[in-house]
């Protein structure tokens, strides 16, 4: 039997684990205590990962389609290597002939290895030199990323290590469901509430994580910006606010102070439904606490106004003197299993390995030696990820640039996941030419021209960086099916074909090393972080400039990452969502996770005990908003929103709003939740409004009950065209 130390395949909380394969070939998934972040602890999508291992549910092959000369499509046929990458590379070539580099583009994923992510990233710029790549990080944590930037000078998601958690007074947890989607992170919430601190979540939904608080704001979706405020406002009004931390360590605070003055108790009453009373409870609680945190997650940032949310949290941490402190700080639980590493190394529209930008000319300098290029070669900004999917394969109109005509795509299923799903499913048929590298036929990889079978996971090695910042070393175990390539592998094939003959390693440990060179310096500095140290030392965190530096655990406490070293606070005002409820509309939807699945799902619906354990979608409502609708549990559920419509069976529960329904999206299909979501993008940080539109809710008619078991998307449906009228079902 051998034996490996590893991590999960899925979210950010990278859990170690140990893998033992026997000779027979078999391969189990088993506790590795030793490994600080979950302590053996797995949650059943860890547990069961080995179940993709191996040929069964995976691609094997190449895949490819011809196009007839009417712009039809033939079937995905199974197809050599050579076959199979000189059609991707001798496509986008011809495309970027035709209609100039930008128009061939590249998305990537928050789940691919920093190794992967940085060889992406340095593909389009230097192979394709287009400055279209952007990445599903775009729809994850990209507003908290910006407003740490703004404030602090520095995005890592959490300033601390996690454990940091059981050691504060008083933690306000903002939209964040981890006792779905971080299980082990959990026992740090309840070492916390052993250790006397006090534990506040804000969610429109009683989870279970909820289950676990000293005080649950039940708030209405769309409404954090204007909670902060709110409490902001009754800090200041009960003189709690830490007047000494704001002088010594911050600037800005008058403009603040006199947006939170407009935000008084009664009026944030109105705009969250929380009554004032609790409002100056949990002000109290917070501001009195010796100590304190507020962490954000999707729910809090997955909005139009997302960054402005989250500068408004960290308004309330500055104020309070809860920052730049040990045991006190504002953080945000990044969510996929890179999506901070994955943020740092050029995957980015408008950035370049190390976090630095790439409209920096010295940044733009130093990269270029790295990879050996002239620096004016490099390209600048391109679009955000759904600017980049919204347009695919559209001409140029009026002050519209024209859209990219082929894309390279790794490590995302935005058929399932991406805002306004249908709209975006047309737009990537309208592409002349889609080339998908996965490990299974994703919903997105069925439209491919173009399918290249990739390696995952343990299958081979890289490093990914955790939530805490802590990179951490993926090693490989098991070998790959037959037939299958590692991602650096198809970059390096592709990449030599488009003349690029060097500077593509496929060799992990050579790109990371490159990887160190290029991001030394930056704000993301891996100059110091070596793999063996990495195993030393159970991860090594960011910034780590050289190999004698400890590596920064804890971010702030001398100083702020800005130039005059101070924290900034961040003029906000609350703003309503992009889309509120109205007559037709009348009901929130807000979207998310849960347990069993992860994300498009196309990885754990694969898995057989995981499936079972949440088999498909629903809609989770109130008993009385239910019963005005004569619906019962299971019933199906028919959902419109301006986009498009859904339908799922009804999960009926008290622990939700009345005025508001909840879908997880990891399901393609009639139940699909992006068919609905509103793709209004936050201004800052290009964020859609994934939490919180306007539907109709209503009993779905027997036929498309009987179509939700089968049907294909409702592809197309832009404009819903269902009779049914407003009537009735604003509870
Ligand atoms: N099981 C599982 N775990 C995962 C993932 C997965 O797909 N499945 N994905 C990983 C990834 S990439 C991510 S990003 C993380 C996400 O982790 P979370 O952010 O914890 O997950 P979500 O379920 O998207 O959203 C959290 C909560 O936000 C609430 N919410 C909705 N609207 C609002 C609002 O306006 N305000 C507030 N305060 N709350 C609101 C929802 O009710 C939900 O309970 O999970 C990671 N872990
Ligand atoms: N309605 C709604 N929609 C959402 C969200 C929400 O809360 N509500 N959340 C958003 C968030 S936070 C996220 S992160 C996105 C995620 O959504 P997606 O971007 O679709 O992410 P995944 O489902 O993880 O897709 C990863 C794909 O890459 C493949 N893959 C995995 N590892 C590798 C690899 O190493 N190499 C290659 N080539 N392929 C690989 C998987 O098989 C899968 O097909 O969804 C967003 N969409
Ligand atoms: S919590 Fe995340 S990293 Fe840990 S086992 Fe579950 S999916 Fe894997
Ligand atoms: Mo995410």
């Amino acid at each position: 039997m051998t034996t490996t130390d590893t991590h999960c395949p899925y979210c950010s909380l990278q859990c170690g684990m140990r893998l033992n394969e026997t000779e027979r070939g078999v391969v189990e998934v088993v506790e590795r205590p030793a490994f600080p972040v979950n302590r053996g602890a797995l949650c059943g999508k860890g547990q069961t990962a080995a179940a993709l291992l191996g040929p069964a549910h995976r691609l094997t092959t190449p895949l490819m389609r011809e196009r007839r000369a009417d712009g039809g499509r033939g079937p995905l046929r199974a197809a050599s290597w050579t076959e199979a990458l000189d059609r991707a590379a001798e496509g986008f070539a011809a495309l970027q002939a035709e209609h100039g580099r930008d128009a061939v583009g590249v998305f990537g994923g928050g789940g691919l290895t920093n190794e992967k992510a940085y060889l992406l990233g340095k593909f389009a710029r230097v192979a394709l030199g287009t400055r279209n790549i952007d990445y599903n990080g775009r729809f994850c944590m990209s507003s908290a990323a910006a407003a740490n930037r703004l404030a602090f000078g520095l995005d890592r998601g959490l300033p601390f290590p996690l454990e940091d958690i059981e050691r504060t007074r008083c933690l306000i947890l903002v939209g964040a469901n981890p006792a779905e989607t971080m299980p082990p992170a959990v026992r740090h919430l309840r070492r916390l509430r052993d250790n006397g601190g006090t534990l506040i979540v804000v969610d429109p939904r009683r989870t279970r994580t909820a289950e676990l608080a000293d005080v649950h704001l039940r708030t209405a979706p769309g409404s954090d910006l204007a909670l902060a405020l709110g409490l902001l406002h009754l800090l200041i009004a009960d003189d709690l606010v830490d007047d000494a931390f704001v002088t010594a360590r911050t600037t800005g605070y008058d403009r603040v102070h006199a947006a939170a003055m407009a935000h008084w108790p009664e009026r944030v009453e109105r705009l969250t439904g929380i009554p004032v009373s609790r409002l100056r409870t949990v002000a109290r609680m917070f501001g009195k606490a010796a100590t304190g945190m507020v962490l954000t997650a999707r729910g809090s940032e997955q909005h139009s106004k997302g960054t402005d949310t989250v500068g408004a949290w960290i308004n309330l941490c500055l104020a309070a003197g809860k920052a730049g402190r040990l045991h006190s700080g504002y953080g945000c639980l990044t969510g996929q299993g890179n999506g901070q590493g994955g943020r740092e190394h050029g995957q980015k529209a408008d950035q370049l390995p190390g976090y630095r930008s790439i409209e920096d000319p010295r940044a733009r300098a130093h990269v270029a030696q790295v990879w050996g290029v002239d620096p004016r070669t490099l390209p600048h900004a391109g679009r955000s990820a759904y600017e980049l999917l919204d347009t695919l394969g559209q001409p140029a109109a009026g002050t519209r640039p024209a859209g990219l005509r082929g894309l390279l795509l790794m490590g995302s299923n935005p058929v399932v996941s991406a805002p306004r799903a249908a709209h975006v499913t047309d737009r990537i048929r309208a592409l002349d030419l889609l080339v998908v590298g996965d490990l299974v036929l994703s919903e997105t990889a069925q439209l491919a021209d173009v399918v290249l079978p990739g390696t995952q996971w343990a299958e081979e090695t890289g490093t990914m960086t955790n939530l805490e910042g802590r990179v951490v070393l993926r090693r490989g175990a098991v070998p790959p099916p037959e037939g299958v390539r590692s991602d650096l592998r198809i970059l390096r094939d592709l990449a030599e074909r488009l003349g690029a003959a060097h500077g593509f390693d496929d060799d992990p440990r050579t790109v990371f090393e490159e990887l160190r060179r290029a991001s030394a310096g930056g704000p993301a500095d891996y100059a110091g972080i070596t793999y063996e140290r990495i195993q030393a030392e159970d991860g090594v965190f960011w910034p780590c400039p050289d190999e004698s530096h400890p590596g920064t655990p804890r971010l702030f406490l001398d100083a702020f990452a800005t130039p005059d070293g101070r924290a900034r606070f961040l003029p906000v005002t609350h703003r309503p969502p992009a889309e509120e409820p109205d007559a037709r509309y009348p009901v929130h939807l807000t979207t998310g996770r849960v347990l069993a699945q992860y994300q498009s799902g196309a990885q754990t619906r694969r898995v057989p005990a995981l499936d079972s354990a949440a088999p498909g979608p629903f809609v989770e409502l109130h008993p009385v908003l239910a019963h005005s609708l004569g619906l019962r549990e299971g019933d199906p559920v028919q959902v419109t929103s301006r986009r498009g419509r859904a339908v799922a069976p009804a999960r009926i529960t008290d622990t939700i709003r009345p005025d508001t329904v909840f879908m997880p999206f990891h399901w393609p299909g009639a139940g699909r939740a992006n068919t609905l979501t509103n793709p209004a993008l936050d201004p800052v940080s290009k964020m859609p409004e994934f939490k919180v539109c306007a539907v109709r809710v209503e009993p779905a008619r027997e036929r498309d009950g009987a179509a939700s078991a089968t049907a294909a998307p409702a592809e197309g449906a832009g404009t819903p065209t269902g009779s049914a009228t407003a009537s009735g079902n604003r509870p």
